[in-house]
């Protein structure tokens, strides 16, 4: 119960947004239980009091009161609520009745975005993946990134060796396919993206985005680009021949830690900036001058990402991102593309113990294709199979025929290509647990629904982005708030999950009894001996927090248990105080030292990436459709989810069709026409209705429209957002079309017919 008064004492509370990559730190203004306001903490070590509209709506997520707080249970079509007991009893029961009759691959999983903020997800999905011993195993990375982990195993050795834009030491920066303006960096945390692009200018700099839309981000930076949506392989093929061709390569310092130069020059010689300018939509010399521009400023940076990396040729785009910053001196150096260090949790910083200082240490690099998908054989990345092959791996019978499922964190419903046929999957399937906060598009199918904590009850600690930062920090937030009564932790919904994933669940443990068994077999296995010494160090802590002091005091900057007195422990990140954190310092030159390969060197010309350039080369002769359509993202909105929040609700509606006023008028259409919007995918003829904005951001010849909406589906319990439910993009969108070597979606640039709706009004927007 809330018993807060108006004296209640008001508090301040600071603590990292887990909302997007940027990981802002946030002040958030607290009486009793009561939200008074949240800020941007401008003492921050790491985001100096930025903050967007999204963090402010923190408060109305924890306040919303469509926002799950009991386990839900399907009973005669109807969602009730549920307590936790009787949850645990209905998953125990149906969850292994599915594996014994069908094997462990039946059950499937599926892990979306908001996984990657989530400390206790981050680190214990992993344990829930092992005891389902599945292969059917998918996550918004084949929606998403896949291509930029590709590129980093095969160069570099690790995934999670990605280089980011040293933004504060760089004078050009070459921008494709993003727009951190308003997505506030992606692969990139890099919280007030644009007080650091106008740094840059104010110092001399220039920032150039390549995008077929004239975002908020092309609109800050000096010069902006169209290009023909999928085209970026050929800019970025022809800016390496010209690196060749005029004599503009240099690898410097990496020269001898890189292997494969000349089959990397043989292998563009194709593609001239003649040859590839048409294609693009840019002329030769625009391609040569940026080629030029990249190789002849001191500090210089080219980033791509999710429009680069959901075409057709998403892999080779991002591995031909890393060579143009490779052959052009720019990769590990200041004021280049840079990787970070991270104080926990990285990969590539857990062999540096073992590497002298100025050598590499041959690693075991990655492996691609271990095993493929059942139906399409579209092969492993990463563990995981491509989203686009999940509705396929449900519908069609035999061996390994998924008939249950796990959703952690994910709608692909509205997030995944074609989710009318994954919902009709969804709908047949034996058994469906969600992890969810919301009865949603896609929760709507679940048997079993079990919720988690609010942002605010839960400690944070961000896993991944501390690896993709612009400036290396350790940060740690506690929770605000206690949980409310009977929620469990993120973790331990895992721990009680996999039990009954893996047959334990007869032998009814707690969750913290089993994470301390399987916290001291970890131990035992990572340390021997020292295990009891590890053990005893870390007592009193438990879950996430135990193995966060654990990977912090290991970690690169760590107190070793004691050897480096000065080093990182959790308890030094959390006494940090009103800092929010520890500041660790501008990115640092880390090859040779950081290398994975088998070689030990930049493996700059992988086969797989090399065999895939005749593609490429054969689809320069494909004629370019007169229509496509690529997507949107809006300061006020997230993926699918945030669209029931009041205060980012309200305003214009955002799910529009925007078009060039050119082809409107060849098309006969004016502002608020109603338009069909039809595509023919591998599954048929498919269509959606959209209401157009006039718009000379766009290209010619490109509609964009935002992808995440279409809340109008029955069953589910999103009150606000269904009252301007928007149209779902995915509808359209071809589940079958995907970059083969990384399994990513293609969501970008697929032919699109426009035409009027016969008969509808042209309407007024709808305004909140
Ligand atoms: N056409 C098109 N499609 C796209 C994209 C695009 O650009 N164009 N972008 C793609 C990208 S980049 C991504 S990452 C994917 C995202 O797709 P998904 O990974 O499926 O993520 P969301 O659609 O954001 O759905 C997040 C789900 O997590 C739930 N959730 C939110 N917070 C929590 C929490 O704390 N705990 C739990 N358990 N659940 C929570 C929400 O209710 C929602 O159901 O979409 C992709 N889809
Ligand atoms: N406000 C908000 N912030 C978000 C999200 C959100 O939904 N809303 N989602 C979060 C997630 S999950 C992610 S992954 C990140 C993504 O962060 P970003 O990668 O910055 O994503 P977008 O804003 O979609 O920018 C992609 C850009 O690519 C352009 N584009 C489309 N097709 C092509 C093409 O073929 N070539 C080129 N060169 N450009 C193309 C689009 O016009 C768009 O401007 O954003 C995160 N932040
Ligand atoms: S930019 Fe991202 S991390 Fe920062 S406040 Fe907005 S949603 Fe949160
Ligand atoms: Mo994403």
């Amino acid at each position: 119960m809330d018993s807060t008064t108006a004296d209640t004492p008001i508090t301040l509370h600071h603590r990292i947004c887990p909302l997007c990559e940027a990981c802002c730190g946030l002040t958030v203004q607290v009486q009793g239980r009561k939200v008074i306001s949240i800020r941007g903490h401008d003492d921050d070590v790491f985001s100096a009091g930025y903050i967007c509209p999204k963090g402010v709506a923190l408060k109305d997520l924890h306040e919303d009161p469509d926002r799950l707080r009991t386990p839900m249970i399907k009973r005669n079509g109807r969602h009730v609520e549920a307590t936790w007991e009787e949850a645990w009893a209905e998953i125990a029961q149906r969850l292994p009745a599915v594996q014994a009759a069908h094997g462990r691959d039946a059950v499937g999983l599926v892990a979306g975005n908001p996984s990657s903020h989530k400390i206790g997800l981050m680190l214990y999905l992993g344990r829930l993946i092992k005891a389902l011993g599945s292969r059917n195993i998918f996550t918004a990375a084949t929606l998403d990134q896949m291509p930029r982990h590709l590129s980093s195993g095969l160069l570099f050795g690790q995934w999670m060796s990605v280089p980011v834009p040293d933004i504060e030491r760089c004078d050009f920066l070459l921008i494709l396919g993003a727009n951190p303006v308003v997505s506030n960096g992606s692969m990139w945390t890099v919280p007030n993206f644009k007080a650091k692009a106008r740094a840059l200018q104010a110092r001399g700099g220039q920032m150039v985005v390549i995008d077929p839309r004239r975002t908020e981000t092309a609109a800050l930076a000096d010069t902006h680009l169209f290009i023909r949506p999928g085209a970026d392989v050929f800019l970025l093929l022809g800016m390496v021949h010209t690196l060749f061709a005029e004599g503009l390569v240099q690898l410097g310092r990496l020269a001898e830690w890189a292997q494969g130069l000349e089959q990397v020059r043989e292998a563009v010689q194709p593609f001239t900036p003649e040859v590839v300018a048409p294609r693009c939509g840019i002329a030769a010399d625009t391609v040569r001058g940026l080629a030029r521009q990249l190789a002849q400023t001191p500090h210089a940076s080219v980033y791509a990402r999710i429009g680069t990396c959901t075409q057709h040729y998403g892999a080779l785009n991002t591995w031909l991102v890393d060579l143009l910053n490779l052959l052009t001196g720019h990769l590990d150096e200041p004021g280049g593309a840079m990787f970070p260090k991270a104080a926990a949790f990285a990969l590539n910083t857990s062999h540096l113990a073992a590497t002298q200082p100025g050598q590499s240490l041959k690693g075991r690099g990655v492996a691609l294709g271990r095993f493929s998908s059942r139906v399409s054989a579209a092969p492993e990345v990463m563990g995981e199979l491509p989203i686009g092959c999940l509705a396929e791996e449900m519908e069609t019978p035999g061996a390994g025929q998924i008939k249950a499922l796990i959703t952690v964190a994910t709608n692909p419903v509205l997030s995944a290509p074609n989710g009318p046929r994954l919902s009709a999957a969804l709908s047949q399937l034996d058994f469906m647990v969600s992890m969810d906060i919301y009865l949603n598009e896609t929760t709507r199918h679940a048997d079993v629904i079990l919720p988690a904590p609010s942002p605010l009850e839960d400690l944070h600690y961000d896993v991944p982005y501390p690896q993709l930062s612009w400036r290396n920090h350790a940060r740690y937030s506690a929770p605000v708030f206690g949980p409310a009564a009977e929620q469990a932790m993120d973790w331990e919904t895992l721990l009680r999950l996999a039990a009954i994933a893996s047959g334990e669940a007869t032998t009814p443990a707690t969750a913290a009894q089993l994470d301390d068994q399987l916290f001291a077999q970890d131990m035992q296995r990572r340390f021997g001996a020292l295990a009891p010494a590890v053990l005893a160090a870390t007592a009193g802590l438990r879950g996430p927090d135990r193995l966060l002091d654990v990977a912090l005091r290991t970690g690169p900057y760590g107190d070793q248990f004691g050897q480096q007195p000065d080093g990182l422990t959790l308890a030094k990140v959390q006494a940090s105080g009103p800092s929010g954190g520890i500041d660790l310092g501008p990115l640092q030159p880390r090859l040779p030292e950081m290398l994975m390969t088998p070689s030990g060197l930049i493996e700059m010309a992988p086969a797989a990436l090399l065999a895939d350039l005749p593609r490429a080369l054969a689809d320069l002769q494909q004629p370019t459709p007169e229509l496509v359509i690529i997507g949107r993202r809006d300061a006020r909105s997230n993926n699918s989810w945030m669209h029931n929040l009041p205060t980012l609700a309200k305003g214009p509606m955002r799910c529009t069709a925007l078009v060039h006023p050119a082809d409107a008028a060849r098309l006969g259409l004016a502002e608020g026409a109603l338009v069909r919007l039809s595509t023919r995918t591998s599954q048929g003829a498919q269509h959606i209705d959209a209401q157009v904005s006039l718009s000379s951001e766009m290209m010619p010849g490109v509609v964009s429209l935002p992808h995440g909406w279409g809340h109008d589906l029955p069953g589910t319990q999103l009150q606000l957002a269904a009252q301007r439910p928007g149209v779902n993009l995915n509808a359209l969108l071809d589940e079958n079309q995907r970059d083969p070597l990384s399994g990513t979606a293609v969501l970008s640039g697929l032919p699109v017919e426009m035409v009027a709706v016969e008969g509808a009004k042209t309407k007024v927007f709808t305004h909140f």
